[in-house]
């Protein structure tokens, strides 16, 4: 038995999917409707769990990042106008990486392109049909019939409204002003804050690139943010850690919302990744959540192409879901504990502290936050 696989979209679901299907030798064909260039520069997440990373290792997809990774062990909780660390290697013995998502997909671009397998950029996939029989993949080029279809192309993707059944919502009162400064990171850990003028994160790309997020009321326009107030808006919020100032090379606003389908597959196709599910990006979860997804699916794909067993296949919806539901709490714990919202009394803000301080004191709270950030075993 040998199948095929059709792949809708080339983000990071879509290109580990490809990519760990090549190593079980399974064929397979990745659409995707922008080209190479906006794929490899869209700016996302930047932490990699260690099973995110276990992955791209067994997939031989690691080089890179095992030289330029850079490994981190904890993060730092700003609160009460202090820094609280948070240790993740000490209490569970995990750590993540940081690696940005830019660099993940141009070294599984590489890699397919490398060893001549189909990655068709500039080429959207229009439909699906065929879902009671062998499904046919319509797209930019023509028409490919297939075993099965994976529909990765994301939130604003095709396949995800081929899949009937309800989709469970969650839309933040607020938002992400997110920027990009060539300035050395303001910490060697990234740092979470919680201010009385609203959330603030300092993430990195490299030792020389920041990444920088400010909370900002939903609607928001960068135009709002000349270079100077995010400086100064980051240096109230950040307290003790204190920015290093350099040119700003972007500047988006990133609404917060959440959403998961409650089903993720019709008949041969199959949904993962964004185009099944988001989170709010406060728990670094996103691009994890999207590799989970797909080494299971390549897991039951190889079960079924070497034993015949749809048992895995079967099993992936539930599976996959149980997964998204932890994380998806975690995003929305983390999410609620550190913004402000409009509404919030001085009695909600107190709770959001006296879980900042009891998250930090208490040993078993930091475990319980470390293992969720850092990733539980798939
Ligand atoms: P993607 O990356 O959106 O890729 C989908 C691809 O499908 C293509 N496509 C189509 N192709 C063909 N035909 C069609 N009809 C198509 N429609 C769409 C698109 O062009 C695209 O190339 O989804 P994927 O692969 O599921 O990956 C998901 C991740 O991108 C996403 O979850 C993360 O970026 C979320 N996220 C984070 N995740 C983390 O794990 N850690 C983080 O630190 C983190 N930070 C973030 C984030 C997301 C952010 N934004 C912008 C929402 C920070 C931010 C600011
Ligand atoms: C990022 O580096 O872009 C990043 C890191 C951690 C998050 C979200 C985004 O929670």
């Amino acid at each position: 038995m040998s199948l095929l696989v059709g792949i809708v979209g080339a983000g990071p679901a879509g290109l580990l999917l490809g990519r760990l299907l090549q190593r079980a030798g399974i064929e397979s064909v990745v659409f995707e409707s922008r080209d190479r260039g906006y794929v490899e520069r869209r700016q996302r997440a930047g932490i990699l769990e260690q099973g995110t990373v276990d992955t791209l290792r067994a997939a031989g997809a690691a080089e890179r990042l095992d030289r330029e990774g850079i490994p981190h062990d904890g993060i730092d909780l700003v609160f009460d106008g202090a820094a609280h660390r948070v240790d993740f290697l000490g209490t569970t013995g995990a750590r993540v990486w940081i690696y940005a998502q830019t660099e993940v997909v141009k070294d599984l671009v590489a890699l397919r392109l490398g060893d001549g397998l189909p990655l068709l950029f500039d080429t959207e996939v229009h439909a699906v049909t065929d879902l009671d029989g062998r499904p046919r993949v319509h797209h930019d080029g023509g028409t490919l019939v297939c075993d099965y279809v994976v529909g990765c192309d994301g939130f604003h993707g095709v396949t995800r409204g081929l899949v009937p059944g309800p989709v469970h919502e969650r839309a933040f009162p607020y938002s992400w002003l997110g920027i990009l400064a060539d300035a050395p990171p303001v910490h060697h850990e990234l740092v979470y804050a919680h201010s009385r003028r609203g959330f603030a994160l300092a993430s990195m790309r490299s030792p020389s690139v920041s990444r920088l997020y400010l909370q900002v009321p939903n609607g928001e326009s960068p135009d709002a943010w000349p270079d100077s107030r995010v400086w100064t808006e980051l240096e109230h919020r950040l307290a003790d850690h204190r920015p290093h100032r350099g040119p700003i090379t972007a500047k988006s606003v990133l609404p917060m919302r959440a959403s998961v389908a409650e089903n993720l597959r019709n008949g041969p196709l199959f949904l993962a990744g964004d185009a099944a599910h988001i989170v709010a990006p406060t728990g670094a979860k996103g691009l994890n959540l999207a590799a989970s997804d797909v080494t299971l699916l390549a897991a039951a794909f190889d079960q079924l192409n070497r034993t015949g067993s749809p048992a895995l296949l079967d099993a992936y919806p539930r599976t996959a879901l149980h997964r998204v539901w932890r994380a998806q709490h975690f995003s929305h714990f983390m999410t609620t504990t550190l913004h402000l919202a409009p509404d919030q009394s001085e009695f909600d803000t107190h709770l959001q502290l006296a879980r900042l301080r009891h998250l930090t004191a208490s040993r078993a709270a930091t475990t319980a936050l470390a293992e969720n950030y850092t990733g539980i075993a798939l």
